[in-house]
């Protein structure tokens, strides 16, 4: 068992999840893989269990009954975490577009250096996004800087799903208490961090949009982070 785990949320990824499973252990490495699957109906929490043998100790596999959003599934995976005894929990979308070879970083900075919470950046220098059409650019590029202006959070990328904390953080945060399930519950779990003065810091990634598989983003996602960032600010959270 490793003391470093990497949590992949899932729905339907069948496209994704054996290639990334195999990505993450074929890395020098050790992590372990926590699959926190919202019962796919296209078969993927199904590859994970076969997947299961060939990776004993290893890969691990919860299933939710109901899909209540990201946020919540990341919840329950920490949760398990903690539980579990792991004392580096990662963050990482299924889809490829966090870059596997970057998770050994994300840790070393977190356990080598004086950080609890390491976040992969798309907005620090050396930081990049392949292949998003313009729409998608201004909105994530408008995203980042106005949570920074309203919660003068020191983080450029506060949306960012590929992020390590330390156990201790989470230990911290009060995981009954987060309210937000899509891309504002990045933010909110990052807010709590920083305000309990954790420390932060943002290593560069090259972000790539998906190549297989479809899409989960929503304007309802998008509409929870605007109003989300306000009333976390004023204290309503
Ligand atoms: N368990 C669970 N996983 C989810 C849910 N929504 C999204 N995911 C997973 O969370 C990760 C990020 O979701 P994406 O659909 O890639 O969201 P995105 O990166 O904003 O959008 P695209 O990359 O443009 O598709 C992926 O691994 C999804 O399968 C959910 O409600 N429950
Ligand atoms: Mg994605």
């Amino acid at each position: 068992m490793s003391n470093a785990l990497v949590i992949i949320p899932t729905y339907n990824e069948k496209e994704n999840i054996e290639l990334i499973i195999h990505s993450v252990f074929s890395e020098e490495m050790a992590f372990d893989i926590l699959v926190v699957d919202d019962t796919s109906t296209d078969g993927t929490y199904q590859i994970v269990q076969s997947l299961m043998n060939e990776y004993p100790n290893q890969l691990f596999l919860e299933i939710r009954k109901d899909k209540t959003g990201l946020g919540a599934a990341y919840i329950h995976g920490f949760k398990w975490a903690l539980q579990n005894k792991y004392q580096y929990i990662i963050e990482m979308d299924a889809d490829f577009s966090h870059p596997v070879e970057k998770l050994k970083v994300l840790y070393a900075t977190c356990k080598n250096e004086a950080f609890d919470i390491c976040v992969g950046s798309r907005y620090v220098k050396g930081g990049k996004i392949n292949n998003w059409d313009k729409k998608r650019l201004i909105l994530s590029r408008f995203a980042s800087k106005y949570v920074r202006f309203i919660t003068r959070i020191p983080i450029k990328d506060t949306t960012s799903g590929f992020v390590c904390y330390k156990r201790e953080v989470l230990q911290k945060i009060d995981l009954d208490n987060i309210r937000f399930v899509g891309y504002a519950f990045q933010i909110e779990l990052k807010y709590k961090a920083w305000k309990n003065n954790f420390k932060i810091k943002e290593i560069p990634i090259t972000f790539v949009d998906r190549v297989r598989g479809k899409s989960k983003m929503n304007s309802s996602i998008i509409l929870e982070a605007i109003l989300g960032v306000l009333k976390m600010r004023f204290n309503k959270v």
